[in-house]
């Protein structure tokens, strides 16, 4: 069982710790009045406050399942997973998003479901709570070449795909960012094509691996984090993972992300982590690991080969880098 768990697939609501389920929902009730808590919508209904960076740094705010990863990588240090983030919006400097993003109002919020489905749908952050939430634990690198290992709560996009119902002709899924430059800063500036869009490929979006987080280290999310709610696909480069999502709708064509936007030559819309298709201006090969000083090398798919690699099955991966 604590294999299965540390490897994050196909865990059912029912094997995560009771206690950290206990803990996290007896902080929730301590901090938020709202009787309507379940168990499996803690994680989401915990993320309702902002978290006060500087005063929670040293110790992790819940119980974790586990210290490592299926490959025995310890879990990057919870100081650095909420202290060294890359949210433009908020700040380029990975050390000053968390101190820009703190008072950033994650409550009430709403995701929106729709394009080619058969049943669009609203969702607020009560209705995500209703989704089983698990812990996952997963390696996250990112295009710059450093990487860390998190453990997140959420629960597999499929859930909420499946609820409404995508439509024989949709073959994409695209993402959005919320639009609030008062809140966000960086959207002020006309640098990027704002909001931060991404997509995936239906099959991509539908594997088990892909996870819509609702929290880390056994409570919500962080603002700096993507707090409500934020896609955690593992075996892609970290730009993939977007944070804050208010829209998510099932498209025909392939979505032009944010980044695809920026720089067309430097990132593609696959973004699969891959250590022989370089940068363009740095090499992929190795990385390194927050908290570690020695680079170790990068594997392919990120180290999710066995349970991925199918989806690319026939493509040229350094033709759809
Ligand atoms: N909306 C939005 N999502 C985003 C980003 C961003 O700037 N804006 N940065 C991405 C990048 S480059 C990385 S590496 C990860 C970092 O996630 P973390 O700060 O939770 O570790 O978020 C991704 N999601
Ligand atoms: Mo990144």
């Amino acid at each position: 069982m604590l294999v299965k768990k540390r490897t994050g697939i196909e865990i059912p609501s029912s094997e995560i710790t009771p206690k950290h389920l206990y803990l996290s929902r007896r902080k929730f009730l301590k901090g938020a009045a709202v009787g309507a808590a379940t168990l499996a919508g803690s994680a989401v209904l915990a993320s309702c406050r902002p978290s006060a960076p500087g005063s929670e740094v040293e110790t992790p705010p819940g119980e974790v399942g586990a210290t490592t990863d299926e490959l025995d990588d310890s879990l990057t240090e919870y100081r650095h997973v909420i202290g060294y983030n890359n949210f433009y919006e908020f700040a380029l400097d990975k050390e000053s998003v968390a101190a820009k993003a703190a008072n950033f109002v994650t409550s009430p919020w709403q995701v929106t479901v729709g394009g080619l489905v058969n049943n669009p749908k609203t969702y607020d952050l009560d209705d995500l709570g209703k989704f089983d939430q698990e812990e996952r634990i997963y390696r996250l690198r990112c295009v710059e070449g450093w990487s860390m290992v998190i453990p997140w709560i959420g629960f597999p996009l499929s859930a909420l795909l499946a609820d409404v119902e995508p439509r024989s002709n949709a073959k994409y899924v695209r993402f959005e960012t919320l639009y609030d430059p008062e809140q966000m800063p960086g959207q002020r500036s006309r640098g990027y094509s704002w909001p931060y869009v991404e997509g995936l490929r239906l099959d991509e979006a539908v594997h088990d691996l892909t996870l819509l987080a609702t929290g880390l280290y056994g409570e919500g999310l962080p603002p700096q984090n993507g707090a409500p709610v934020r896609l955690v696909v593992p075996w892609k480069y970290g730009f993939k993972n977007i944070k804050s999502i208010v829209k998510i709708d099932l498209v025909e064509e392939m979505p032009i992300s944010l980044w695809m936007q920026a720089s067309p030559r430097e990132y593609g819309f696959y973004a699969n982590v891959n250590p022989e298709v370089p940068h363009p201006r740095w090499s992929q090969a190795t990385e390194r690991r927050i908290g570690e000083s020695a680079r170790r090398d990068t594997p392919i798919f990120n180290g999710y080969a066995d349970q991925v690699a199918a989806l690319y099955e026939g493509m040229d991966l350094q033709v759809n880098f």
